[in-house]
């Protein structure tokens, strides 16, 4: 209840802040009141990816898998993201339809899967297969903000029940993100889709706390970007036992604040296989102390439901952190890692996921690993584009197979 107040306290707070001038809701286009300007950028120091908290300095693999790896897991859970709790015994799944999609080209399976025995909260997992293949085929997972039915127009996937969504939900059309999601294109290449709705698993919403897995677990910390990625841990339980899927090439991708999201989730959960981060920006792949585009006052204020409340500590105290987001990359060695940005999308700081690999790769290096990270910077906006998908793609047909 106390943290349900706080958060609404502080939305009100941020309403009124976004009405002032330095902010358009929904636009991304630098503005007065945030840097863009890179001549603009303070000074900073980013911590040391291989030195521990007593200074230790980390020299390999097991040093760094021993001591710094779950130092920096612990740290990033209780300042950034918080606690999540750990799959549950109740965990089942059951599945709910399948048949022909998209012409016959496609299987589709659709998969609820549920959080507890009673069967209070579920997702719905959406898993589209290439028909002809041969064998189990590796898969691209990633969260959907608006339902399962918007990322491709075929009848047989069935709408959200949104009754157990967010108050203020309106339904979009069937198709209308599929723009964000060429599935004809990523199953031709030989890969499966799976997704499930973000509302599904703890709503995009100053409420949030009253939704999906919060309701099984009142007191766990979690804001709900954490919450999405333990949904994309529970996806990866029941992908691990698809007849179809190949459990062990999972690819967990996600564009903006489900990349943010997906990045947590595949440095916490070492069963992801490749990470793929599409325009994650700040709290993503950025580095905060740059303060360049998006703030973390700004992201704490406007979503204050996204990270854990500890972390609204470090509005305007980003050198205060303990760490910086090059950190959160360097958990994911050795495993490929993929990191986009587009030119126009300054929110995001372009240069800032740029220095966020490059500061990661002491920690690829230890692996042996450097040549599995890819990068691209691609003219345009903050959108995920056929041109993004071909690239991982590519990337994908090096490193998942
Ligand atoms: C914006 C937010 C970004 C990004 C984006 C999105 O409003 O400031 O951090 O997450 O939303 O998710 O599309």
């Amino acid at each position: 209840m106390r943290r349900r107040l706080t958060l609404l306290l502080l939305f009100l707070a941020v309403s009124a802040a976004a009405q002032d001038r330095h902010f358009v809701k929904g636009s991304y286009v630098p503005e007065g009141g945030f840097c863009y300007d890179e001549s603009k950028v303070p000074e900073y120091t980013l911590p040391d990816v291989l030195t521990a908290s007593d200074g230790r300095k980390i020299k390999n693999v097991r040093q760094w898998e021993k001591i710094r790896r779950p130092e920096l897991l612990q740290l990033f859970e209780s300042e950034m993201y918080g606690r999540v709790p750990e799959k549950p015994a109740g965990l089942h799944w059951r599945t709910v339809s399948e048949g022909p999609a998209l012409d016959g080209a496609v299987l589709r399976r659709e998969v609820d899967i549920f959080f507890d025995e009673a069967e209070t909260e579920h997702l719905r997992l959406l898993l589209l297969l290439p028909a002809g293949r041969k064998g189990r085929v590796p898969v691209f997972l990633g969260i959907n903000f608006f339902g399962n039915h918007t990322i491709c127009d075929d009848p047989g996937i069935s709408l959200p029940d949104t009754l157990r969504w967010r108050p203020d939900y309106s339904l979009p059309a069937r198709g209308s993100q599929a723009h964000r999601w060429p599935v004809n294109v990523i199953l031709q290449r030989g890969y499966a889709v799976a997704t499930f709705c973000c509302e599904d698993v703890a709503w995009d919403h100053p409420y949030a706390v009253d939704s999906g897995i919060y309701r099984l677990y009142p007191d766990e910390t979690m804001g709900a970007l954490a919450a999405w990625g333990w949904g994309l841990s529970r996806a990866m339980d029941y992908l691990q036992t698809d007849p179809d899927a190949d459990g062990a090439l999972v690819a967990v991708f996600g564009h903006s604040r489900m990349g943010k999201a997906a990045l947590w989730a595949a440095a916490r959960d070492r069963r992801f296989a490749m990470m793929i981060s599409n325009a994650s920006g700040c709290g993503g792949a950025a580095i905060s102390r740059r303060r360049f585009g998006e703030t973390l006052r700004r992201i704490n204020t406007h979503f204050p439901w996204w990270y854990c409340l500890k972390f609204h500590t470090y509005n305007d105290k980003e050198d205060e952190l303990p760490f910086d987001q090059h950190e959160l990359l360097a958990l994911i060695a050795p495993r490929p890692l993929y990191v986009e940005s587009g030119t126009e999308d300054l929110w995001s700081d372009p240069r800032g996921e740029e220095l966020g690999l490059q500061n990661a790769l002491p920690v690829y290096r230890l692996y042996g690993a450097e040549e599995r990270t890819g990068r691209h910077v691609r003219p345009g906006k903050h959108e995920i584009l056929l041109y993004d998908w071909e690239r991982y793609l590519d990337f994908a047909d090096r490193w998942l197979r």
